[in-house]
């Protein structure tokens, strides 16, 4: 397979200023006409002759300069053509077929309408084009489409002219005056209908905003709308940075590879993050809804005015976009809880990204299919790291230095470095050794030793970098640690020190102690780290009940729980260290259940048990049945233990009102953790409480949260549940994807059971990709069951990326990660999953996708 290489990088020899594309659309023969402006680019390589890049398109007609030529060549996919002069006008046609386009990429067809979606290498799918992110040009768009099907056409930047046109036929031609890089080129044809509102600019400048959705949805398009405006008015206030045309419109499709894409003025979106209504939508579902619209909103700076040199960049674009999204959402609501539900995206997603076969960079040296690097390092490590930056510059200079990288690279393709670059001399930061976060993978681990003697305290922080595929040694990283330590006489916080570990060993002192401080280190995940904690279990229990950084708290918590299911998994515990682990983890669950200065959303996070992928981490190799069982085991116990508190608290929630603000948000969230703990210490008593609970819910998170109970247990109340919910929401293919979801992900014993029957079930499809998430990713992420000893979990995976590579590579490529896991895993279930992944490779005509991920993870 051809390998690209990040230092291979070379200019491109033609610029495309101008380009002009007419489509004549229908849904199985799309016409396309591309006049594109070239002129030679300075810093190309002198005479090359113009390169064009195609995917499964050909050329049905060529002009150069007004004239028909026959003298062009294909080289594999790129179409090459020989050009004397500087500057010449190129048009080329190409006819496509958007219902066969089952790769989702490019323009396809979705439930009669048509869409594109360019990003990464789409472009190509549709003409022939220099579809890389340094070229950029001025997009004029005709369409010509059937009225009555294709009743709305919309492309990027402003509508400038529309009509009607013969038989029955009507077109309209959209100008974007911002220069653009093909991946964000857009299209969107059919029959929609529009919530609309405006938004006025700080300048004055009045913005038309409409979210496009089919007839029926537009009762749900309400949360996204007023997330819109939140995030335009935000990223005014916060960065200074506002909205560029006169138009802003957002389009819901269903059938979506991805979450959605930031087109100049044209955004598209996954359904799923655009539709919310209290009956439909968790509350999860509303925050997603909020953060990813103010994500694809942000883009319009941070992606589309200053774009990406290439693709090994991307996390220039999607690093800083998800640090700004996430600081969005967290001063929409609860700070603390944002930053808690952050970090455990990330201990879940990208930890094991860092420690298995597919660990890159957060700008990756070489890849094979850029798609594969859509991944949770590039996006949410690479938040992290520049969270690290605002944690070493602070706000106001963090925001110098975001300026004068707007300022600089407006309108530019830009890299990393050049955003470093920006921070470091706006901030006044030295960053040299800090930019090794863009070189090197793996997750750093901080091992910490704390003494005391006289009347100093001593903390020495030793850092290491675990080897990675093709980085076998690291280099000492920059670790920015907010630290603070207690006094253990009278439990006061002694002052919070922010301390910069940058050797591979460092010691700090802090005086005037009388005795062995507590330690609350890394508060707020100032750094995306493992920190090797040396702390008891009773300064964890402390930390967990009084510590005045919320992030401590929660961390103090699950350090509690990790470090005794550790012991657990690892067979180190005796009878007497169980008991006493247990009761440590009841003492300080008991403690935040009944603290009255917490509030329930904050609570909520505190009650939840560490995940059983961020308790793997810590192990290998790995034997995933005993986590379930062990984690299964201790819920069971504090069930039992607390059976009273769970009982009240279950009482005292489910007696709010539904409500979108903090408090009610919390109690819903508590009210589901209440019989989560009760179902495995008293299964009658969760199954009439979980019963009580989906009966008498008038919204989605009480509704999901007791099916998802009643899910894991036995019973013809469980059977009752599903089926209403089915009939209930028959028509709404979003909440359907929760039917799948629960089931295939619950703690029933016989989840492979119903997984194979729901893979049977009408209402499923290979050629959604929101359903095969909703059913197999589900399951793959159901530790018990997809790692059932049998190893039939693994072929059910297997078989799925070899019945969905042929439709969609890119979203069969995502479920090989689980598979690629198996170094970590017991020998006995490693040597099933390697034999998975053998089978797969062994099948020929896999798309580029998949032969990546799957070959890196045989390596
Ligand atoms: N650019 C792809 C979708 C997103 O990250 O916004
Ligand atoms: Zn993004």
């Amino acid at each position: 397979p051809q390998v690209i290489q990040r230092l291979d990088y070379r200019a491109p020899d033609w610029l495309v200023p101008d380009i002009t594309l007419e489509f004549a659309l229908s849904l199985d023969a799309t016409r396309v006409r591309a006049t594109l402006d070239v002129e030679r680019n300075a810093e190309g390589e002198t005479g090359a002759p113009l390169r064009l890049n195609g995917d499964g398109i050909a050329v049905a007609g060529l002009e150069v300069d007004g004239k028909a030529l026959n003298d062009w060549r294909m080289d594999g996919n790129d179409l090459v053509i020989d050009l004397s002069g500087d500057k010449h006008r190129v048009v080329i046609e190409t006819v496509i077929n958007p219902t066969a386009n089952t790769q989702l990429s490019g323009l396809y067809a979705s439930g009669g309408m048509l869409c594109t979606q360019c990003e990464a290498e789409g472009f190509r799918r549709i003409t022939f084009f220099p579809d890389r992110p340094d070229v950029l040009s001025r997009y004029r768009v005709r369409m010509i489409a059937d009225k009555a099907k294709f009743p709305v056409l919309l492309s990027n930047g402003n509508p400038v002219a529309s009509g009607d046109a013969h038989k029955n036929t009507h077109w309209a031609e959209w100008h974007d005056p911002w220069p653009k890089p093909s991946y964000l080129f857009a299209l969107v044809a059919g029959d929609l209908v529009a919530t609309r509102d405006t938004f006025t600019t700080r300048s004055g400048r009045k913005v038309d905003l409409a979210i496009w959705v089919r007839p029926g949805d537009e009762t749900r398009t309400d949360h996204a709308m007023r997330s819109l405006i939140a995030s335009m008015k935000w990223d005014e206030d916060v960065y200074g940075r506002e909205y560029d045309l006169d138009l802003f419109n957002i389009v819901a499709v269903a059938d979506f590879n991805a979450g959605a894409m930031e087109n100049k003025g044209l955004n598209i979106f996954n359904t799923r993050y655009i539709l919310a209504d209290p009956e439909t939508a968790n509350d999860g579902d509303y925050d997603a809804v909020e953060g990813v619209v103010a994500h694809e909103y942000f883009h319009n700076w941070s992606g589309n005015r200053v774009t990406c040199r290439d693709w090994f960049q991307l996390s220039l674009k999607e690093g800083f976009t998800v640090l700004r999204d996430q600081q969005f959402s967290a001063d929409r609501g609860s700070a603390p809880v944002k930053r808690i539900e952050d970090v455990r995206i990330l201990r879940a997603a990208q930890f094991p990204e860092d420690s298995g076969p597919l660990a890159h960079p957060i700008r990756p040296d070489s890849y094979q299919e850029i798609s594969n690097f859509y991944t949770a390092t590039v996006y949410n490590k690479g938040a992290e790291v520049i969270r690290m930056m605002t944690v070493l510059a602070g706000a106001e200079r963090f925001r110098k230095g975001t300026d004068l990288y707007f300022d600089r690279h407006d309108g530019q393709a830009a890299t990393c470095e050049d955003f470093v670059k920006a921070i470091e001399d706006g901030a006044g930061l030295d960053l040299t050794q800090f930019r090794r976060w863009y070189q090197q993978a793996g997750t750093p681990h901080v091992a910490v030793t704390l003494t005391h003697a006289g009347e100093t305290a001593t903390l020495t922080l030793r850092q290491t970098v675990p080897a990675t595929p093709g980085q076998p040694d690291k280099q000492p990283m920059v670790i920015p640690l907010r630290t603070a330590l207690f006094d253990r006489a009278t439990g006061a916080n002694r002052g919070e020190h922010l301390l910069v570990l940058t050797g591979e060993e460092q010691t700090f002192t802090f005086d005037g102690f009388a005795e062995l401080p507590v330690l609350s280190i890394n508060r707020g995940f100032s750094a995306p780290v493992a920190i090797d904690n040396p702390s008891s279990d009773a300064d964890l229990v402390f930390l967990a009940a009084n510590d005045d950084d919320p992030f401590a708290r929660y961390e103090a918590m699950q350090q509690l729980v990790v470090r005794h299911l550790v012991a657990a998994v690892g067979g180190q515990l005796d009878d007497a260290a169980r008991s006493a682990g247990r009761a440590a983890i009841g003492k300080a669950l008991a403690a935040v259940l009944a603290d009255p200065a917490l509030d329930d959303l904050m609570r909520g996070e505190l009650v939840i048990l560490p995940g059983e992928t961020y308790i793997a981490e810590q192990l290998s190799p790995v034997d995933p049945g005993r986590i379930r069982a062990e984690r299964e085991a201790l819920k069971a116990w504090l069930g039992t233990t607390l059976a009273s508190e769970w009982k009240a608290l279950h009482d005292r929630t489910s007696a709010v009102p539904y409500g979108l603000e903090a408090a009610a948000r919390g109690a819903r969230k508590l009210k589901t953790q209440a019989l989560v703990y009760l179902a495995p210490a008293d299964p009658a008593e969760a199954v009439a409480r979980a019963s009580a609970q989906y009966a008498a819910a008038d919204n989605m998170t009480d509704r999901q949260g007791a099916l998802m109970v009643l899910c894991g247990l036995d019973g013809a109340e469980r059977e009752a549940a599903l089926a209403d919910f089915h009939q209930r929401f028959a028509d709404n293919a979003l909440v359907i994807d929760k039917w799948f979801s629960l089931q295939a992900g619950s703690l029933h014993p016989r989840a492979i059971e119903h997984l194979k029957a729901l893979a049977k079930h009408p209402d499923f499809t290979l050629t959604n990709p929101n359903r095969v998430r909703a059913l197999y990713m589900a399951f793959a992420a159901n530790t018990a069951a997809f790692h059932d000893p049998s190893g039939e979990g693994y072929r059910i995976i297997a078989d799925l990326i070899l019945a969905l590579d042929p439709i969609n590579g890119n979203v069969a490529a995502r479920f090989v990660a689980p598979l690629g896991r198996w170094r970590k895993i017991e020998p006995a279930r490693a040597a099933l999953m390697r034999a998975e992944l053998e089978r797969i490779a062994a099948h020929s005509g896999l798309s580029r996708d998949v032969t990546e991920q799957v070959g890196k993870s045989l390596e």
